[in-house]
C-alpha cells in the first residue's frame, strides 16, 4: 500500500491547498458571505471552531478597547523612540510590542491563571490577596499607573457591562471584583485594569459558554492564549504611531538632559 512519508510540519487551524483558502475548515467565503467578523476569523484560527455571536463580539470589542492608550504607555513610547530614529514600520511596531509583559499589557494570562486557581480552590478574595502578598507577587490585574479607585478605567466598566448583559455567568469576574475590593481597601491605585478584566471575563467566556471542555479550558490557560489579545489589539495602536511620526516628520528623539538624575 502507500506509505506516507513523515512531515515535518504538523497544521491543525487552517488548509490554504484547496479552491480557496479555510480556517478551522472553514472556508473563506462562508466567513465572508455570513458576514462573520475579525472576532470569529479569531475564534477560528486560536480557538479552532466557531464560537456563539456574544464571544466573538466579547472578542472584538476586547480588540477595539485595547488598540490604544495614547503616546506615553510603554509600548507607543518605543515604537514612537524608534519611528523617529529612521526605522522601518515593522521596527517599530516590534519595538513597542517587546515592552508588553507582566507589567504593562502582558497580565492577563497570570490574571486568568490566578483567578482560575484561587476561585476553583474556594479562596476568599482576602485569602487570596494576602497569599500572594506573602509569596512576594503583585496580583496580575490589579493595579494601575493613572486609574484610581476615584478615577476607575472606563474599559473595565465596559467589558464588566457587556459580560453582565450577554454572558451566562459571570462568576470569575464577581470574584476579580471582590479582589479588587480589597486591594482598594488597602491602596487607591489597586484597581482592576484592563488585564484583569479580560483575564477574569475570558474565564467566564470559557467556562460559561458551553464549547469548551474542562481540559480545553486547563490547557488555554496554561498555555497562555490571552496576552495574544492585548498584542493583537495594541499592534493596531502601535502601527497608527508609527504612522503619526513618520506624517509629522518628526526628527530623531533625544531624551532632555534636566529628565536624568546624573549621580555616582
Ligand atoms: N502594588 C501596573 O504600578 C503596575 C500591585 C501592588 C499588590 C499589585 C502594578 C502592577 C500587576 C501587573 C498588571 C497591567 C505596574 C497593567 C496595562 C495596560 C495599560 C497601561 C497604561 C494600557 C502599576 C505602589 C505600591 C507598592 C506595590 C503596590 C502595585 N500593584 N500590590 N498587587 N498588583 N500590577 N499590569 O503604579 O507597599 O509601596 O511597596 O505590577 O496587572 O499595562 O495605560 O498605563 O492600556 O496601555 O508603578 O492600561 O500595579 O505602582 O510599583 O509604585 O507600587 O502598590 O507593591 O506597594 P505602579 P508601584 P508598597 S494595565
Amino acid at each position: 500500500g502507500k506509505v506516507r512519508a513523515p512531515t515535518h510540519i504538523i497544521s491543525t487551524i487552517s488548509d490554504d491547498r484547496g479552491e480557496e483558502p479555510c480556517y478551522a475548515g472553514v472556508p473563506m467565503s462562508s466567513i465572508v458571505e455570513q458576514g462573520l467578523g475579525v472576532g470569529d476569523v479569531i475564534s477560528l484560527l486560536w480557538f479552532k471552531r466557531s464560537l456563539p455571536h456574544y464571544c466573538s463580539r466579547f472578542i472584538e470589542i476586547c480588540i477595539m478597547l485595547c488598540a490604544d492608550h495614547g503616546p506615553c504607555v510603554s509600548g507607543a513610547h518605543n515604537t514612537i523612540v524608534t519611528a523617529r530614529a529612521g526605522k522601518d514600520l515593522v521596527s517599530s511596531l516590534v519595538s513597542g510590542l517587546l515592552t508588553i509583559g507582566p507589567r504593562f499589557g502582558g497580565a492577563i494570562d497570570d490574571a486568568a491563571r490566578y483567578f482560575k486557581d484561587a476561585y476553583d480552590r474556594g479562596l476568599a478574595p482576602y485569602e487570596f490577596v494576602e497569599s500572594m502578598k506573602k509569596k512576594g507577587i503583585r496580583v496580575p490585574g490589579i493595579g494601575h499607573r493613572i486609574k484610581r479607585g476615584d478615577n476607575r478605567d472606563k474599559r473595565v466598566e465596559l467589558l464588566q457591562r457587556f459580560a453582565r448583559e450577554q454572558f451566562p455567568s459571570v462568576k470569575y469576574m464577581e470574584y476579580a471584583v471582590q479582589v479588587e475590593t480589597y486591594t482598594l481597601s488597602k491602596a487607591n491605585n489597586l484597581v482592576m485594569n484592563v488585564d484583569g478584566a479580560i483575564g477574569s471575563l475570558f474565564l467566564d467566556l470559557l467556562s460559561g459558554s458551553g464549547m469548551f471542555t474542562k481540559q480545553e479550558i486547563d490547557e488555554i490557560v496554561e498555555i497562555g492564549y490571552l496576552n495574544g489579545l492585548f498584542v493583537l489589539a495594541r499592534s493596531i495602536g502601535l502601527i497608527g504611531h508609527t504612522f503619526d511620526q513618520k506624517r509629522l516628520k518628526q526628527p530623531l528623539y533625544r531624551h532632555p538632559w534636566e529628565d536624568v538624575l546624573y549621580t555616582k
